[in-house]
């Protein structure tokens, strides 16, 4: 069995004076509830969002099975017009589908161009946006996107981590997360930004035994929760009703240290990308080294980067 779940702490009408000099420095998730998010909470029912973001394409994904899989792509891309796809993703039998009867639809709102422009849902979705008050908590110049999260309900999202901050605004529905800190990177199989132990109730612990060792937080958000979950941290969604979230990422590095074509918030910061570079430099040196050797110089090098890199303060 996977470790037992530490609850992630919440904290009521929470002042952006105190999230900035309380909870912000502490650089963990934290469900922040009795923000005022404005109209969109009353509002955001099928037939409102249907009507008020009527036939705009949106690109969605289309799963038959509850737990999407981004490493082996168990799911399938597809385009709807908006008030199909809300009404679709808030039933469960449909009579109208691209595979079968109970598939299940995903929507990750992105810019109009998804290689150069950013999602902001006050470009893509204006009268929507009207709707919601985004928490400012951050400064203008540091907002990097807006992205609609719809989902159907029993959708599991990959565990994945993203390189900026965010807010996860549960608009209605329900969801769990479940969250691991980017120090239990190593137990979490990474392949990329991704994670490749799906089930992480379920783990196969013959194939990932190291998953064990890795520790779960979780929250259950409800309608008007918003989920802080700072850079970096693992996350993997499930919802447990239908329900329409917006998540705003933002910059918590100078502008300069991120990938200026990333467009969806998860390219490593370039100084990141070019450490790894290198790195994979050292292994391809290191090959011309009989093993013995090599094994040697390859320990005393990971020494040096425990020694040099580690932080000693965070837990
Ligand atoms: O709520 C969701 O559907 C996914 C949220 C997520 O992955 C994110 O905010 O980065």
């Amino acid at each position: 069995m996977a470790q037992p779940a530490r609850a992630v702490s919440c904290s009521v009408g929470v002042t952006r004076d105190r999230f900035l000099a309380d909870l912000y420095p502490q650089r963990k998730p934290v469900v922040l509830k009795g923000i005022d998010l404005g109209a969109c909470t009353a509002k955001w029912t099928v037939d409102y969002l249907s009507q008020t973001a009527g036939t705009k394409e949106v690109k969605i994904h289309v799963s038959t099975v509850p737990q999407m899989d981004f490493l082996s792509k168990n799911f399938v891309y597809r385009t709807l017009p908006f008030d199909t796809f809300v009404q679709r993703a808030a039933e469960v039998k449909h009579t109208e589908y691209f595979i079968s009867e109970d598939e299940k639809y995903y929507l990750r709102s992105l810019g109009e161009d998804p290689r150069k422009d950013i999602a902001d849902i006050r470009k893509q979705f204006p009268l929507l946006a009207e709707d919601i008050q985004i928490p400012e908590y951050f400064a203008k110049e540091q907002f990097f996107s807006s992205v609609f999260r719809i989902s159907s309900a029993g959708l599991q999202l990959w565990t994945h981590y993203d390189v900026m901050d965010n807010f996860l605004i549960q608009v209605t529905g329900k969801k769990r997360v479940v969250l691991y800190s980017p120090r239990d990177a190593p137990y979490l199989y990474l392949a990329g930004t991704k994670s490749e132990v799906l089930d992480v109730d379920n783990p196969d612990l013959e194939k990932y035994p190291l998953f064990l060792k890795a520790r779960r937080y979780e929250c259950y958000l409800e309608a008007g929760d918003v989920l802080f979950i700072p850079a970096l941290w693992f996350h993997n969604v499930i919802s447990e009703e239908f329900g329409v979230g917006v998540n705003i990422f933002w910059k918590h590095l100078p502008s300069q240290c991120y990938d200026k074509t990333d467009t969806y918030g998860n390219k490593d910061p370039t100084a990141a990308t070019r450490a790894v570079q290198i790195l994979d430099r050292a292994l391809k040196t290191l090959e011309e080294l009989p093993e013995e050797y090599r094994d040697f110089y390859a320990r005393r090098m990971v020494l040096r980067i425990q020694e040099k890199a580690y932080s000693t303060n965070y837990e």
